[in-house]
């Protein structure tokens, strides 16, 4: 018998009824409440490999992986055998423990900026306390960033476009004072020249330019050929130093992040998701001399009691491991895999006459529901003119039929090493349907 949808959401749709009277929107980050996609979010009971299962035991191929940490996939064997481990040597000390230097090494020895590292407990942290440094180092106040870039929700980045491109940021959410966004400055993502403008307009004010490597927080966006070197080059110019946001990026397109990849180093870099290997870690890192004006080597205070976690370092150290393993086999699996997938996609949409536009960076991937077959994505204001109305139809259709998604057309998709043939062909099966109905929709 065909299940009806509202019998094949029922648990879930309790579950968020309850959820909600108890917490804004019935969950813990935003995103997850699912309103860019016009339907009740379901709620998750477990997770094995590349799969998830919800309230009302429905199976979901999952390309959310937690929106990046699990690599490895739901419940990897190493990472639960050592976070068991851990946990039954004590869940936290409040005092040093060998974890935090054992996966502090693994940072430095694999990310090419790192060369002192402090760990947190999220990117939002990791970003706080890279602004205050880098404003601490510098004795300047401004930072600029990119229009779509998402660093956190810290203050300074809660910030949206002014009249202008380069203007002063203006807070893009309310209890962020307008004197904290005013140091904001912002450009468009993959555009050089705006950053030059900004340079010279706020000439000897800048403390740094905060970037995210590859774009994920727009979909997925690669930077343009010389853009990252682009930066480099003006950041040394006008002694602005350069952060690379590699919460999303750092060991997950390659084991050195993006700026392994591209062959540019900043000065400080941010870490997170797949560092902590689905517990609640991050970190920033950078140049030496930057790092020792951290407390208590340095001036510039910067805390937290949960910060290091045991049982995240065990988690993390795990992950990084397994990603090291027989030469880093784990990410030709995963370009091979992630590779299939894109292909797969694209002629499924073309198949149903949905122009798409498909942006790929190792295993993070992104189809953009463009206008009209041949437009491109490359910043905010070309993601933001896509068919989200079709994105949503997409990703209602590819839940029914099992596959679960980032939950809005400004995200990045995720494949693990527990991704296999069987997982991917069935996604691009079920995406037959899934650009079928988005292709309903004029
Ligand atoms: P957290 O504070 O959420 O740990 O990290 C913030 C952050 C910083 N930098 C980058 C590049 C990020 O992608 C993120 C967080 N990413 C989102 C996904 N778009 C997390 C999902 C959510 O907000 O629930």
């Amino acid at each position: 018998m065909s299940q009806t949808t509202t019998d094949r959401y029922a648990a879930s749709s309790q579950a968020h009824a309850r959820a909600a009277r108890l917490m804004p929107g019935g969950v813990s980050s935003p995103v997850r409440a699912y309103k860019a996609v016009g339907r009740e979010p379901i709620t998750i009971r477990k997770g094995k490999g590349a799969h998830v299962k919800d309230v009302d035991g429905n199976s979901y191929i999952d390309y959310v992986c937690s929106y990046g940490p699990l690599i490895l996939g739901h419940a990897a064997e190493p990472v639960v055998a050592a976070v068991t481990k851990a946990v039954q040597r004590g869940a936290s000390f409040g005092m040093p423990t060998q974890a935090e230097s054992d996966l502090a090494e693994r940072v430095i020895e694999a990310v090419p900026s790192i060369e002192v590292v402090r760990f947190v407990n999220s990117g939002t942290e990791a970003a706080m306390s890279a602004l205050r440094l880098a404003r601490a180092a510098t004795g300047r106040d401004k930072v600029i960033k990119c229009i779509g870039c998402y660093h956190g929700h810290t203050d300074a980045m809660l910030v949206s476009a002014g009249s202008g491109a380069t203007t002063l940021g203006v807070p893009s959410s309310p209890g962020v004072p307008g004197s904290v966004t005013g140091g904001t400055v912002l450009v468009p993502y993959n555009d050089l020249d705006a950053v030059r403008a900004a340079m010279l307009g706020h000439r000897g004010e800048v403390a740094c330019m905060a970037v995210e490597p590859v774009a994920g927080n727009m979909g997925c966006i690669p930077p343009g050929d010389g853009y990252l070197q682009g930066l480099r080059d003006l950041c040394d110019e006008f002694g602005v130093l350069l952060l690379f946001d590699e919460v999303m990026t750092g060991f997950r397109v390659a084991y050195g992040g993006a700026q392994s990849l591209y062959g540019v180093t900043p000065d400080l870099t941010m870490l997170g998701k797949v560092v902590g290997g689905g517990l609640p870690c991050a970190a920033y890192g950078g140049r030496e001399d930057l790092m020792r004006q951290v407390a208590p080597d340095g001036p510039v205070y910067q805390a937290g009691t949960l910060s290091g976690n045991p049982l995240a370092m065990a988690a993390g150290i795990a992950t990084l491991d397994t990603l090291k393993d027989n030469d880093h086999d784990a990410y030709r699996k995963l370009d091979a895999a992630t590779r299939h997938l894109e292909m797969g996609l694209g002629e499924a949409a073309e198949s149903a006459g949905v122009p798409l536009y498909l942006t790929r960076v190792g295993s993070m991937l992104c189809p953009f529901f463009v206008n009209n077959a041949g437009d491109t994505v490359e910043d905010y204001a070309d993601a933001t003119r896509c068919r989200t109305d079709r994105f949503a139809a997409f990703f209602r259709t590819m839940l029914d039929e099992g596959v679960v998604l980032p939950p809005a057309q400004f995200e990045a998709w995720f494949v693990s090493t527990a991704h296999d043939l069987k997982a991917i062909e069935e996604t691009i099966a079920a995406a037959s349907k899934g650009f079928a109905a988005a292709s309903a929709i004029a």
